[in-house]
């Protein structure tokens, strides 16, 4: 584990913020990807499909667990919600991992405007994680493996730590639900560690998730059940972030509260999967999306001559 300090916590702010950039850059953008001259509806993609919603608090778990385990070969992520893959792709390209199997994927210019134009696109990356995404192993948005698969994964290597992101909504199914169950089984010295992180942002496509009604208690008492300690993450801030996973407890079940759509232009069931439906023909949400990937101010983040810079 490493220490986390200004520098990181910096770097952490920036990586989820070009990643966030990259989000909205892949679900609309089919030209000006870096927002270098102003947007016109020729910039939009004329099909719009794909998942904003989650993306956010895809970002910032992964940018977090990234910092904490950076120089750990044996650390992975294993992301459930699956339908949130253009911040999968932004941060599998972030990290070099796209381009190894996909050389046009290079960390330059020419790998961003690839990987966004080419976001649901025909012939292109789909919509979802799929077996082109390197380590995928669950096709598409298909919720509720993500804890099995990752106790599988660490099962009889005890050298293995991986972070795993549930949904809430995903959380619902029977699958994600009875994974629970797993920490009673495989919790011993001979295999690898499992740190669950619940993304409770309240919402499943069109409405609110069971857990995100449940008060505080009720959700913790069901977590302190299946044997996790419950630790709280409030909001999106890496100091936060960082201060709970610091906190020493056994069997540690994080619980990341975000609102869904942060930093989008709306929030919770309207965030879910295009929070602007019509910008290539609609001069209000033109402007709106503009407004929103300036908000990132990328410029700062990543450079034409000199690519990434954090
Ligand atoms: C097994 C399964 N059932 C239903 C769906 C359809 N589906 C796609 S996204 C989604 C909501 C997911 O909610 P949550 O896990 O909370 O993710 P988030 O709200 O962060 O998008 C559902 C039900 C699915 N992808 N897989």
């Amino acid at each position: 584990m490493n220490a986390v300090g200004i520098v990181e916590i910096e770097r952490i702010k920036k990586r989820v913020r070009l990643c966030d950039y990259l989000v909205v850059a892949q679900l609309f953008l089919q030209d000006n990807f870096l927002t270098e001259r102003e947007l016109t509806f020729d910039d939009i993609k004329a099909r719009l499909l794909g998942h904003w919603g989650t993306c956010h608090g895809i970002n910032v778990a992964y940018a977090n667990m990234k910092e904490l385990f950076r120089d750990d070969e044996n650390f992975s992520f294993a992301l459930g919600p699956g339908h949130g893959f253009p911040a999968l792709q932004a941060n599998l390209w972030l990290d070099g991992e796209l381009e190894k199997v996909d050389p046009m994927a290079s960390r330059d210019i020419d790998g961003l405007e690839y990987i966004c134009r080419n976001f649901s696109w025909p012939d292109g990356f789909p919509s979802h994680a799929s077996p082109y995404t390197p380590g995928v192993i669950t096709e598409g948005g298909e919720l509720g493996y993500a804890l099995a698969n990752a106790y599988g994964v660490a099962l009889g290597h005890p050298e293995k730590i991986l972070a795993v992101l549930i949904g809430d909504g995903e959380l619902e199914t029977a699958t994600a639900i009875d994974s629970l169950n797993l920490r009673n089984l495989l919790t011993t010295s001979s295999n690898g560690r499992i740190l669950p992180i619940l993304h409770l942002n309240g919402y499943k496509i069109s409405g609110p998730t069971i857990y995100g009604r449940k008060s505080e208690r009720e959700l913790s008492e069901l977590i302190r059940g299946f044997g996790f300690t419950p630790v709280m993450i409030e909001g999106d801030e890496p100091e936060v972030f960082q201060e709970a996973l610091q906190k020493a407890v056994d069997s540690p079940f994080y619980i990341m509260r975000t609102e869904k759509g942060e930093g989008g232009p709306n929030r919770h069931q309207d965030a879910h999967q295009i929070p602007l439906k019509n910008p290539k023909t609609d001069e209000e949400e033109l402007h709106a999306l503009e407004e929103w990937l300036k908000s990132y101010d990328v410029g700062e983040l990543f450079s034409r001559e000199e690519g990434v810079l954090i």
